[in-house]
């Protein structure tokens, strides 16, 4: 396992299709794009439950979670999610969504509003290549961890695996 870290610039992301959803390219392409950028991933694949991703998520001490959907029901699917993490000791875990989170076109400022409500880090509207949001990871995981620097009072603290 620290090996594997070490060789992916030490970010660990799980990914899936989250719900019944089997829509499994996009999902794929996802996989290739962040191994390709040196990320550590975790694929779980298609119609995958909440709590597969959570699980998955502690066991691999993972920085994120990037949900896939394409079906229309995302919203119904990724409700809950983060109240998931939360027990299980996943308080700084972050979520992204991509996909075709709805069905048919809406207002993207709105749909995007409702994400953030779910606890939602960043969702992303159809059609976004997983290269674009690469740099929204790298940034959120160096703000995530300077945060637990700071909390932690030592600027040379590790990284916190046991409960992130
Ligand atoms: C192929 C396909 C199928 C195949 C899937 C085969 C398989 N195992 O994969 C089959 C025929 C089985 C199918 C079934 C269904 N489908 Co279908 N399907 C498609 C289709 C034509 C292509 C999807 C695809 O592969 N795209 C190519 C990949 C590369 O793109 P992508 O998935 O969008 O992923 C990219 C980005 O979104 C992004 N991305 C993805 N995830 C994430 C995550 C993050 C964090 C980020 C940053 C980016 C990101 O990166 C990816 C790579 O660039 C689309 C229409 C379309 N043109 O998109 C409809 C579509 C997705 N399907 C649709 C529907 C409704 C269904 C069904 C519900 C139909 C039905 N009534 O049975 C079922 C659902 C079955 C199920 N349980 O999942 C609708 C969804 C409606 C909506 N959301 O508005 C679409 C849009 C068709 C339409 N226009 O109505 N489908």
């Amino acid at each position: 396992m620290a090996e594997k870290v070490a060789e992916s610039n030490g970010i660990t992301v799980v990914t899936g299709v989250i719900g019944v959803d089997a829509h499994v390219t996009g999902n794929w392409v996802v996989n290739q794009s962040l191994r390709a950028a040196g990320i550590n991933v975790v694929a779980l694949g298609v119609c995958v439950p909440q709590e597969e991703f959570v699980d998955a998520a502690i066991e691999s001490h993972a920085d994120a979670i990037w949900v896939t959907s394409l079906y229309g029901h995302a919203r119904l699917d990724c409700d809950g999610l983060r109240e998931r993490c939360q027990e299980g000791g996943l308080t700084k875990i972050l979520l992204y969504v991509g996909g075709m989170l709805v069905v048919g076109r809406q207002d993207w400022e709105l749909v995007s509003k409702d994400f953030e409500k779910l606890g939602f880090n960043r969702a992303y509207p159809p059609n976004t290549l997983p290269e674009m949001a690469l740099e929204d990871l790298r940034a959120d995981v160096t703000e995530q961890r300077q945060q637990t620097k700071v909390k932690d009072g030592s600027p040379s603290a590790p990284k916190e695996t046991g409960s992130n």
